[in-house]
């Protein structure tokens, strides 16, 4: 990852080059806020770094969808700096966020998969990602590594800033180290999640819930379903379900709950409960040894434990699985899904 970070990857091969994040990091030590444009799946690793910034290094964030914020009047300052990401580096409405962000003065910095795309000239500095080639349509590991970049930049920025004490940071050093181990371990439920998977393959709609970290994760899910597998699904916070999507919940509805042990999960036993009363069928995510949400769900997949700024790493896998099996089961091309394009560049 601190490769990644310094942006200068394979000079030798002539690639177009952004500078890395350490020649920034003192802007993005000094920033007094930090604006993220992106679409699609980048736009949800952009929520997540929502989380991680303004909790660990204190500095507000704003995430937009890149393909509005060009259609308004955005309040852009010269301290600002902009965060584009994107697995493509060449999507259009990206793009054009970038040149207005530049055109008011703010430092851009891209977060990128393909080295010397369109994106990456674009940007004052960036990370390339690398979690390539990218054979299917939908972003599945340029998430993780789009999420990890940017958990690594909160924990510098955290550390710069004072705002994260450092036996706190030196923890979450040690767990990001431990995740690739633990991710191997949630690729283990594959088996488990295509039993789970044939239940609800003729399903006409799924909704799902996820409170704080694990938001963006619900988001994430129900857009890899509707991508892959042709069903349409809603992410939500868990707690505005009441205002609203509670409506849509009978027996037929399938609800996955990322309901991980983090600060919120007492909170999210209640909304599980909520929709079992209205026989909901819930497929709970959980942490490995929670016996309190397995008790009320229908169908249970355990990921291992870690920290909750880590945890949509983790969380992320059995929902991609999950929309994979269905596609599969669907007769849908899980690689090149109708109407969608690996770049989209209009
Ligand atoms: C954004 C995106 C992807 C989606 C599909 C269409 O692309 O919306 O998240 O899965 O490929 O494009 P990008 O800017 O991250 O390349």
């Amino acid at each position: 990852i601190l490769d990644c970070l310094r942006g200068r990857m394979i000079p030798e091969k002539g690639h177009l080059m952004m500078s890395g994040f350490f020649e920034y990091e003192n802007k993005f030590a000094k920033a007094n806020r930090i604006l993220i444009v992106a679409c699609g799946t980048s736009y949800h690793a952009g929520l997540v770094a929502e989380y991680l910034i303004e909790d660990l290094a204190r500095v507000p964030v704003e995430v937009e969808y890149a393909s509005e914020f060009r259609y308004r009047n955005p309040i852009i300052n010269e301290n600002d700096i902009v965060i584009a990401i994107s697995q493509s580096g060449e999507t259009a409405d990206t793009l054009a966020a970038i040149e207005l962000a530049k055109s008011k003065g703010a430092t851009i910095f891209g977060i990128c998969n393909v080295v010397g795309s369109s994106i990456a000239r674009a940007t004052d500095a960036g990370a390339y990602t690398h979690a390539g080639p990218e054979i299917g349509v939908a972003s599945t590991k340029a998430f993780t590594a789009q999420v990890t970049v940017l958990t690594l930049i909160a924990m510098i920025m955290g550390r710069r800033r004072g705002t994260i004490e450092t036996t706190k940071l030196n923890q979450l050093m040690v767990e990001l180290e431990s995740i690739p181990g633990k991710v191997e371990q949630a690729l283990q439920l594959d088996e488990q999640i295509q039993k789970i998977s044939a239940v609800f393959k003729d399903a006409s709609s799924f909704l799902y819930l996820g409170r704080g970290y694990n938001f963006p994760v619900a988001l994430e899910g129900a857009l890899k379903l509707k991508e892959i597998s042709y069903i349409h699904a809603e992410g939500y916070p868990a707690a505005e379900m009441k205002h609203g999507p509670i409506a849509l919940i009978d027996e037929h509805m399938p609800v996955v709950v990322i309901a991980t042990k983090d600060s919120s999960y007492e909170k999210i036993v209640s909304n599980v409960q909520e929709v079992r009363a209205r026989k909901g069928k819930v497929i709970a995510v959980v942490t490995e040894g929670d016996n309190v949400i397995p008790s009320m769900a229908d169908y249970v997949v355990e990921v291992p434990e870690t920290n909750e700024h880590l945890m949509p790493l983790l969380s992320v896998i059995p929902l991609q699985l999950l929309s994979y099996h269905i596609a599969v089961m669907r007769g849908c091309n899980v690689d090149q899904p109708r109407n969608l394009a690996k770049s989209v560049t209009v």
